[in-house]
């Protein structure tokens, strides 16, 4: 189902990059032979349960932990009132950091940690932690994203930006659109439990953990603990899923490391399923006011967006709505404004395409319905409005191959078949709609570093402190490394996730790829150079040849990369999308089937075509989710009403059409391998293609998600 039409490549004909090679840690995930953070056992393993509060806001009266200390196996219970004091964790604007749950004796929100037991094994835990009694004194909580008592953060992270004049626009308009979004909490629910087993050799921390980036999290670590970085060690070789909610040290991190700490032993503890929903974040919910202004041939003149989200109580998240707004179509006259309210609520976190999906469903609804007023097919209208240059800055982008990817998109869905009227086209008594949604999604890459070695066996060894959460890492470092050093595939080891390793950024943002790449790019340069030099001009000889004969066991060397230098004459390009939904709704019962999904991918050079499209299917999954499934519901008293796997709903297979996946578009020109990100662009426009064709269907637009049966009636 899948094609690549994407030029060939610089190196060395295309032999290896882009090719669909299979998962290398494939076979060892399906014998479970890859370690998982909650597989890692020691002789002397203790193991942790948790406490939770049972209210949203307050202090903690009396907390009485005898009994759990008295229960069999039980070696320490951990409260506020006899905890070490931890520093506070660093936090910066993109990566915010938890709070120590036990750092005072504050209620914040419902789940708060407010006790680590540790026993002997893993049922005593559990047990000796029903037996911690807490007496609270509640107080009046916050909830409700329009609660006029909440308190408010305007322009967090520094990104609400004008351009233009979009007051004077707007008035001057004559098309004028203004509507209201709204999407529900998702919780980003990997399969894989996170789990944390810390270990104190000394002063140095070994910590095995669930997380997209283990630098961040010996970061998070050292500061806490007051340790050189140098002192903690993090290992993440497997995870099993994050989308997101593995980029932030969670509050159950610092304490297993603590626990481990106050009982001289190594320390397991492993969330379940409920505590995945209240302890490791979600998707914010989300208000967002758009207006757009249009002139009535289509052109846009206005854009003004509004994005609200909710976050916890002294919490440093931020969900980026608008972030996207300003370069996704040609428009003279753009603002974005964000707030973020203040309720008591566990933190929210970033959950693939944080943002971004939710910006995107706004706009582009939006847009769908210009088009209907303006009577102009809904591809014409976004061309209309095509960014020729990146509106802001003016400079040509890297790469765009937007245009290419409605073209694909739309003959691969059959759009020419589309009969505009709405409620026109029928399946037996289903009503038939077709929609379409563009796609500009800024991924981010950050500087990373790598090691390459090769031995006299022949063999080459690729280092970098990266994690693969089930993205292909492993895959595609090795495809680049094979490509670059000439060598076959099958002849390199990869080996990640561990902080030691040379410095990574996360997997998050969808810039891994991109970035590991380019550090292994460098640090094959730097060794091809050695080898050169050793080579003295010969012709023909081996990397064994020319070790054995200088007689070295191996030669390596290092490499990094910065990924998005300054560059005055070109944009950066985002990566970009065309997708496309058909739903079929039954005219009796309102049941809503999404038929298939067409999705059209400018992701620049992709490296491996089978990770590549996997990425984007599991996108498109989420995105389904989004549209018609999933809510995290809080309930009165600020407790998850729905975390567990029986009440939230994530899309099953029967909820999964026929998926289709094409890649169009070009090497970027940014960096040597022309990569841009995959990662998460696949779950961005799904929401708005699908309510788009919802409302092709039957004429009723939904501008709230999920859309449900009962609401479809
Ligand atoms: N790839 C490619 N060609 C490119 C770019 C990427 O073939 N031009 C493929 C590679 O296999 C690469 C993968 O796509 O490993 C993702 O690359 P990239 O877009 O750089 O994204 P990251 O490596 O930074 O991964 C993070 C991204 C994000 S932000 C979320 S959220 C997410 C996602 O990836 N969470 C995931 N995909 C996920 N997939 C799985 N199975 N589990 C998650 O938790
Ligand atoms: Mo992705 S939400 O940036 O891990």
């Amino acid at each position: 189902m899948t094609s690549v039409a994407s030029t060939p490549n610089t190196y060395g004909g295309g032999k290896i990059l882009g090719r669909p090679v299979d998962r290398v840690d494939g076979p060892l995930k399906v014998r479970g032979a890859a370690t998982y953070a909650s597989d890692v056992t020691y002789p002397d393993l203790t193991h942790a349960a948790l406490v939770q509060s049972t209210i949203a806001a307050g202090t903690i009266r009396r907390i009485d932990a005898a009994r759990a200390a008295a229960a069999p196996g039980v070696i320490a219970v951990i409260t506020h009132e006899n905890t070490p004091l931890l520093a506070d964790p660093p936090s910066q604007p993109f990566y915010p950091s938890a709070r120590f749950p036990l750092k005072d004796d504050r209620i914040l929100h419902h789940g708060q940690h407010v006790a680590i037991v540790v026993a002997e094994s893993h049922e005593q835990a559990v047990a000796a932690a029903r037996l911690v009694t807490v007496d609270y004194d509640a107080t009046a909580l916050v909830l409700g994203i329009e609660n006029p008592g909440a308190a408010i953060v305007r322009n967090p992270w520094g990104i609400e930006f004008e351009r233009g004049d979009v007051t004077t626009a707007v008035a001057a308009a004559e098309v004028l659109y203004d509507q209201t979004f709204r999407i529900a909490a998702e919780t980003n629910s990997p399969m894989g439990l996170f789990a944390t087993v810390a270990r104190w050799e000394g002063d140095r921390l070994v910590v095995h953990e669930s997380t997209q980036w283990p630098m961040m999290v010996r970061r998070t670590l050292a500061t806490m603990f007051g340790l050189a970085e140098e002192n903690v060690r993090v290992l993440a070789p497997y995870v099993g899923g994050g989308f997101g909610a593995g980029l932030r040290a969670w509050p159950h991190l610092m304490l297993t490391a603590l626990a481990a700490r106050v009982v001289g032993r190594p320390v397991k503890l492993v969330l379940t399923r409920p505590q995945m929903f209240n302890s490791v974040g979600h998707r914010p919910q989300t208000l967002q006011r758009l207006k757009l202004g249009a002139t009535r041939a289509g052109r846009l003149v206005a854009i003004d967006h509004e994005g609200i989200s909710t976050r916890g109580i002294a919490d440093d998240n931020a969900e980026p709505i608008t972030l996207a707004t300003g370069a996704a179509y040609s428009c003279p006259n753009v603002a974005t404004h964000d707030t973020q309210v203040l309720l008591n609520i566990p933190a929210p976190c970033a959950m693939r395409a944080p943002g971004a999906a939710e910006g995107n469903f706004a706009i582009e609804s939006a847009l769908d319905e210009l088009s209907y007023q303006l009577e102009i097919d809904p591809i014409e209208l976004r061309l209309l409005n095509y960014a020729e240059v990146h509106p802001q800055s003016g400079l040509p982008w890297s790469s765009k191959a937007l245009r290419e990817c409605f073209r694909a998109g739309a003959e691969r869905f059959g759009w020419a078949k589309r009969d505009p009227r709405i409620g026109s086209m029928r399946s037996g008594h289903h009503l038939v709609g077709y929609g379409v949604a563009g796609v500009t999604y800024e991924w981010f890459s950050s500087f990373c570093q790598a090691n390459i070695s090769i031995g006299r066996d022949g063999r080459a060894r690729v280092q970098s402190a990266a994690t693969d959460i089930g993205t292909g890492t492993y895959t595609i470092a090795m495809q680049v490394a094979a490509e670059l050093l000439g060598v076959d595939v099958s002849q390199v080891d990869v080996a990640i996730g561990d902080s030691d390793m040379p410095l990574a950024p996360q997997s998050g943002g969808s810039g891994l790829a991109i970035s590991l790449s380019g550090a292994i790019e460098n640090a094959a340069a730097n060794l091809q150079r050695k080898f050169d030099e050793l080579r003295g001009g010969r012709i023909g000889e081996s990397y064994v040849d020319i070790l054995e004969r200088h007689g070295l066991d191996e030669l390596s060397a290092d490499g990094e990369v910065t990924p998005h230098p300054e560059q005055a004459s070109v944009a950066p390009s985002p990566a970009f999308a065309a997708q496309f939904a058909e739903v079929h709704i039954d005219a009796d019962l309102g049941l809503l089937r999404v038929v298939r999904i067409v999705s059209a991918i400018d992701g620049g050079r992709i490296l491996n075509e089978k990770l590549a499209r996997s990425q984007i299917t599991g996108g498109v999954v989420m995105g389904i989710g989004m549209t018609l499934l999933e809510e995290t519901l809080f309930d009165a008293t600020g407790r998850v009403a729905n975390g567990t796997f029986g009440d939230y709903l994530i899309p099953v297979n029967a909820d999964v059409p026929d998926l289709d996946v094409v890649f169009v578009g070009e090497p970027d020109r940014f960096n040597a391998i022309g990569i841009k990100g995959v990662g998460e662009i696949g779950v961005i426009g799904v929401a708005a293609a699908i309510a788009n064709a919802v409302f092709h269907a039957t004429g009723r637009r939904f501008r709230s998600l999920p859309i449900t049966i009962d609401q479809l009636l």
